[in-house]
């Protein structure tokens, strides 16, 4: 079997996708990490780990500015942005190389060709495949939407607000068709396609816990009427973050959330 490591800060719901698509395809993945607000308390490695003040003046040279999503500064070493050019987490391991794989949908897509049971990507069938991928890449152009949308959301602008809710319309107008055809996004059996929109979106109803930023500016929740303008989507949603391999996951994340 292919080894894969997931450095991340934990909880995230993009490591997720992850853990529950090696839950159901049976296989181990180890995944390493700590609270947001600890990552720049740690070496961003393959070898990942704590560091303190005596550390990190020894580390000087990993310094680096965050980028997205973090503030201040965080220590990866040369060979972590060697394999991660982009710096992100989370950031995959895969193999005895140790390769790099970056985007939580494609060290998904790892861990899914990992799996002794190849169903969940499509099996041989490289078409179904390539189908899946389609599902995959809308995620990620929607998620990175709402990822600046949310990382915005204490002082939200009424452009990036509207540029999301487009973005929102243009991804479940594509979903709520899709499911009108199949049982499952890609088709009439469960993928990575599934398992990514469910995370994601459970990140993306976030944006819940900012109604009163939203409402200063006399916004509203982009996903206010999710059950109604896109019901097959939302019955989606909820039984598949209702199955155990989902729910043993996610945990209580999503209990705060009306369903
Ligand atoms: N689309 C990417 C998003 C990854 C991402 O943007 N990660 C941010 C944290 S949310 C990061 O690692 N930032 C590193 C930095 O600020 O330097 C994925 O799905 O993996």
């Amino acid at each position: 079997m292919n080894s894969i490591r997931i450095f991340s800060y934990l909880p995230n719901p993009r490591v997720w996708k992850s853990i529950i698509a090696a839950k159901i395809g049976g296989i181990e993945i180890e995944v390493i990490g700590d609270k947001p607000k600890n990552m720049e308390n740690w070496l961003w490695d393959f070898d990942a780990r704590p560091i303190n003040d005596e550390d990190k003046s020894d580390l000087k040279s990993f310094e680096i500015k965050s980028k997205r999503g973090f503030k201040g500064t965080l220590y990866k070493t040369d060979d972590f942005i060697g394999q991660h050019p982009f710096g992100t987490v989370p950031a995959g391991f895969v193999g005895e190389e140790r390769l790099g794989v970056f985007e939580s949908n494609s060290i998904l897509r790892a861990v899914a060709r990992a799996c002794d049971d190849k169903s969940l990507y499509g099996g041989d069938d490289a078409n179904f495949k390539s189908r899946i991928d389609s599902f995959l890449d809308a995620n990620l152009v929607f998620s990175r939407e709402f990822q600046v949308y949310l990382l915005e959301l204490e002082d939200i602008s009424v452009y990036t607000h509207k540029r999301t809710k487009a973005a929102y319309e243009f991804y479940l107008d594509g979903l709520e068709k899709s499911l009108s055809l199949s049982n499952y996004l890609a088709g009439n059996q469960l993928t990575i396609a599934d398992i990514s929109f469910v995370c994601e979106f459970a990140q993306f109803l976030r944006e819940g816990h900012y109604l009163d930023q939203l409402k200063s500016k006399n916004l509203s929740l982009i996903s206010e009427n999710f059950q109604n303008d896109y019901p097959l989507t939302f019955k989606h949603f909820k039984s598949l973050s209702n199955q155990k391999e989902f729910k043993d996951v996610m945990g209580t994340y999503l209990d705060w959330y009306d369903m």
